[in-house]
């Protein structure tokens, strides 16, 4: 039996300027302030799926910044999308990637917004449409990126007696690496027996800046080390692998399928931080999920930063993994000042617990957002280094 088909009727792009509770120092941006880009498809049989595709540090993190998403959508694939069958995401996203190049973050956005839809169509959560739950909650990591070594440590300490966050992922990079050193070994001293200590240098280092730094982290009990070298540069990561000093974590270097695929047959890895976003979509993430597993590789629920609506969508697909080994860091509603949820998402027990209505299981506070947006607002700015 096939399904009766459901026509696209409209696909709206909203930018949305949140500050966050403090500046978020990556080596690459800091951040006063996160703009979500969120997707809403009206379908005619009175449906309406929504989606995010936020990045990070506008073009600094990406290839895509908030506007160009908004742009690329508004102008080529919301045109092609309206009166498509909604009943039938993988057609529509096919026909998306076959016509257009690029523009993970805008697919993603789009494809999320779709699977929503079709899942509250049929009733069932969006997990569901991916194989079903095999956890009902999934771990949630802390990123530590005040840029101040004694703020950090008492941040990490309020969120770890608050039982919100147990393990931390230091931000490092943009100083001197013997500094950088300096100020993990100090966090960790800090918090040793009340969490985990793992690092992200976003790119920052040199092969043999990070072969210095790695073996003073694996002597301090850093469990990760994620990206620390350029994107392309995956012989140095593999490299870096096999020195089996800390376990490496690609990040920016996975861009979807063919990167986990290239990365995986090289094993230049040990863990991808798998992202709906960098993977073009839940789909390809999903794929991504498929190479790492059967290369025996470790999976980490990674995040752009996200939003509440790009956070449950990814924690959904998350939630089906047959492995989840170092958890999640589907922190981003947390580090926003603005609730943009009627009702906020659950973080319990160093966990964020999966909702059970059906799609994506959360509602927009719409209200909200009109006052948010904006073309209604004066736009909030991001400081790049
Ligand atoms: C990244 O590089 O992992 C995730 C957490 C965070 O603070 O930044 C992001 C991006
Ligand atoms: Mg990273």
């Amino acid at each position: 039996m096939t399904a009766t088909p459901v026509k696209i009727e409209s696909v709206e792009t909203i930018l949305v300027d949140v500050p966050t509770i403090r500046p978020h120092r990556l080596s690459v941006a800091t951040m006063n302030c996160q703009t979500l880009v969120l997707v809403r498809i009206r379908c005619a049989d009175g449906v309406v799926g929504v989606g995010e595709g936020t990045t990070i540090g506008g073009l600094a993190y990406g290839e895509e910044s908030p506007e160009s998403i908004k742009v690329n959508i508004d102008t080529y694939f919301a045109p092609l999308l309206k009166g498509m069958d909604a009943t039938r995401p993988g057609a529509a996203m096919a026909k998306l990637r076959e016509l257009f190049q690029g523009n993970r973050f805008a697919k993603s956005a789009l494809e999320t917004a779709l699977f929503d839809a079709q899942a509250q169509r049929v009733g069932v959560p969006l997990s569901e449409l991916f194989g079903g739950r095999v956890r009902e909650s999934v771990d949630v990591a802390w990123t530590l990126a005040s840029g101040d070594t004694n703020r950090d440590i008492d941040e990490a300490a309020r969120v770890f007696e608050a039982k919100r966050h147990r393990v931390f992922k230091l931000k490092i990079g943009s100083r001197e690496v013997a500094d950088d050193v300096a100020h993990v070994v100090a966090i960790g001293k800090a918090l040793e027996g009340r969490g985990e200590v793992r690092v992200d240098v976003n790119q920052a280092w040199t092969e043999s800046e990070a072969i210095w730094a790695a073996r003073r982290f694996a002597d301090a009990g850093v469990t990760l080390i994620e990206q620390p070298i350029a994107a392309d540069n995956r012989a140095g990561l593999k490299r870096l692998t096999d020195l089996a000093l800390v376990p490496i974590m690609a990040d920016e270097a996975l861009h979807g399928p063919a990167d986990a695929f290239a990365i995986a047959s090289a094993r230049a890895a040990d863990v991808f931080a798998v992202k709906i976003a960098q993977s073009g979509g839940l789909s390809g993430a999903a794929q991504v999920a498929a190479i790492a597993s059967a290369a025996n590789i470790d999976l980490y629920g990674g995040t752009m930063l996200e939003g509440a609506v790009g956070t449950i969508a990814s924690a959904q697909l998350f939630s089906t993994f047959g492995e989840l080994k170092w958890g999640t860091e589907l922190f981003g509603p947390l580090l926003l000042t603005e609730e943009i949820l009627t009702e906020p998402l659950r973080y319990e027990n160093f966990a964020l617990h999966l909702p059970q209505g059906p799609g994506l299981g959360i509602a927009l506070d719409w209200d909200k957002i009109a006052r948010l947006r904006r073309d209604t607002r004066k736009g909030a700015s991001v400081t790049t280094n």
